[in-house]
């Protein structure tokens, strides 16, 4: 076996059972006031918020540490602008009929359309691209492991983060999504995963009324 090297694990804290249950309720509810919002307001966020957010999101667990993911962060109106126009063109054929039937259906209570306005309203959208591959040293093609679920990973860590500095996101998977490698000159390797708007809700923002299911349904323990 080859040797690796290994460092103390400094970064670990334990707590009495008592405290860890109540950090668990915490976080726990913390995350559980975690809405997706689609009205933003214009007031802009700090590229250091988005700075930490996306360093939180790089040290998510992942395949043989390759770290398969990039991160465009974007503020610039004019690349919001092209990003919202290529998104509503392929979200209109989604709504006129790529989508089936039943997916639409199960789309309505969330109330979602072709018009996606917060793509230019929000300060900041996060592309999140998979590296499905990388370039060795010699040119050529090597493998990288688990990337979807790696991205997934990092994905949950950066909304996460977000939502802990006090921002609120929307999810945005515009299907499909080949226009962010063009308009934000990603290479071929790199599939978008999906498009993070990051900002602060609108005033008087309105979520859609939806219940979340009891932990009997989600988990079993035995
Ligand atoms: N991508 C479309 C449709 C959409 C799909 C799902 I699944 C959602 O949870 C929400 C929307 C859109 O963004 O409108």
């Amino acid at each position: 076996m080859s040797a690796h090297p290994t460092e103390p694990l400094t970064g670990h804290r334990a707590y009495p059972d008592g405290e860890m249950l109540t950090r668990a309720e915490a976080f726990s509810r913390a995350l559980r006031r975690r809405r997706t919002v689609r009205d933003f307001a214009a007031t802009p966020v700090a590229r250091e918020v988005i700075e930490q957010a996306l360093l939180a999101a790089g040290g998510a667990p992942n395949g043989a540490n390759l770290q398969p993911w990039h991160f465009v962060a974007i503020s610039d109106a004019a690349t919001k602008r092209e990003i919202r126009v290529a998104a509503e063109e392929e979200e209109r054929e989604f709504y006129a009929g790529r989508a089936t039937p039943e997916w639409l259906e199960d789309l309505a209570p969330l109330g979602t359309d072709a018009e996606k306005p917060f793509l230019e309203q929000a300060p900041w959208l996060i592309a999140i691209f998979a590296e499905r591959w990388r370039r060795a040293s010699d040119g050529g093609r090597r493998a990288n492991y688990y990337v979807p679920e790696s991205v997934g990973i990092a994905t949950g860590f950066l909304i996460a983060a977000l939502h802990h500095a006090g921002l609120v996101t929307l999810t945005h998977t515009p299907s499909p999504m080949g226009f962010l490698n063009r308009i934000l000159d990603r290479p071929g390797n790199e599939k978008p995963f999906l498009l993070l708007v990051v900002g602060h809700p609108a005033d008087g923002a309105r979520v859609p009324v939806i219940t979340k299911k009891p932990l009997d349904r989600i988990a079993t323990f035995r």
